[in-house]
């Protein structure tokens, strides 16, 4: 045999006996998300079982914050920005690779479903604002009024002084991003906001940004982000933590040094940004910045909201 064929060969082979030699382990299904999510967590667990795929789960998952009333920084009753729009960013990605998001999108309830639209049936990753809205229209999403009274009086009440101040309020936040892991151990990610309340109007934050809130990468695992938005994106960090674990790293060494970037470099005391990430195994991490941070998960039925570590104590 020739030794150019013999290298190719030899490669071939052990590469057929890593894929063999893949522990065989069933792999159980999963819903994670950030913050305390149950309703959330569940409805995406009930879907996945239902069709088997993980982006079903992660989008059922996301629907539920953003149709809450009661849910101030997602969809309908989203606190709105300095000029009272609710404007709404969100994303998906599958475990193929494929993605689809929407920014600045106004009087559509559920922008997830929207951001699939984008992925599935446009050659685009990204509409936004009055085109995302068009779109939508287009797809048969109705339009609504998603300035709740409730919203509408925080906001009037923040007129009065109109400090602007572009931190999160690390008690109020619950953007939700969301991973799923289905049985054949392929992963997805998801993630609805309406942003940080009060923002500049046309604030574009991390949530529709794939790498930023949300990334996939089906040899390795997912991420996702939560917190001040405008450092997630200056990090990268959905994707910095799946690179971190194709490098080896656990997801919970790999969210613990994306947030590491952050504290190197910024002011990190101001703000939270807290990170969620899976495997393909199924384990799971997060960390953030500031303590208060919480994460939940829906496994083998079974719901729990789990405190993450932080950098500060
Ligand atoms: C943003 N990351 O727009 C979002 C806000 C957030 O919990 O996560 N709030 O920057």
């Amino acid at each position: 045999m020739k030794r150019r064929m013999f290298i190719q060969t030899a490669g071939l082979l052990s590469a057929s006996l890593s894929s063999q030699s893949k522990p065989n382990k069933v792999i159980e299904p999963l819903i994670i998300a950030t913050w305390k999510n149950e309703k959330a967590t569940q409805a995406g667990y009930e879907k996945l079982l239902q069709t088997g795929n993980a982006l079903d789960g992660v989008e059922a998952g996301a629907r539920i914050p953003e149709a809450d009333p009661n849910d101030t920084s997602v969809g309908y009753g989203g606190f709105p920005d300095r000029d009272g729009h609710v404007t709404l960013d969100a994303c998906i990605m599958d475990h193929k690779g494929n993605a689809g998001s929407v920014t600045f999108l106004e009087n559509i309830m559920h922008p997830i479903s929207v951001a699939r639209a984008v992925m599935e049936k446009t050659p685009h990753v990204m509409l936004s604002g009055k085109g995302a809205y068009d779109f939508a229209i287009s797809q048969g999403f109705k339009p609504d009024n998603l300035l709740t009274e409730k919203a509408k009086n925080a906001w009037e009440e923040w007129k009065k002084e109109s400090k602007y101040e572009p931190k999160i309020n690390i008690e109020r936040h619950d953007t939700i991003g969301l991973l799923g892991l289905g049985k054949n151990g392929e992963i997805a990610g998801a993630c609805t906001t309406s942003g940080l309340a009060f923002k500049m109007h046309g604030r574009v934050g991390d949530s529709p940004i794939i790498g930023g809130a949300v990334f996939c990468d089906d040899e390795v695992g997912g991420a996702c982000a939560t917190g001040l938005g405008e450092f997630v994106m200056k990090t990268l960090g959905s994707f910095l933590i799946v690179e971190f674990m194709r490098q080896g790293k656990t997801p919970q060494q790999a969210c613990e040094e994306a947030v590491m970037r952050i504290v190197k470099r910024y002011q990190y005391k101001e703000f939270q940004v807290g990170y969620l990430a899976i495997n393909k195994k199924g384990e799971y991490g997060a960390y953030s910045i500031q303590k208060g941070f919480s994460f939940t998960i829906t496994q083998k039925g079974v719901t729990q909201v789990i405190e993450s570590k932080s950098y500060m104590s």
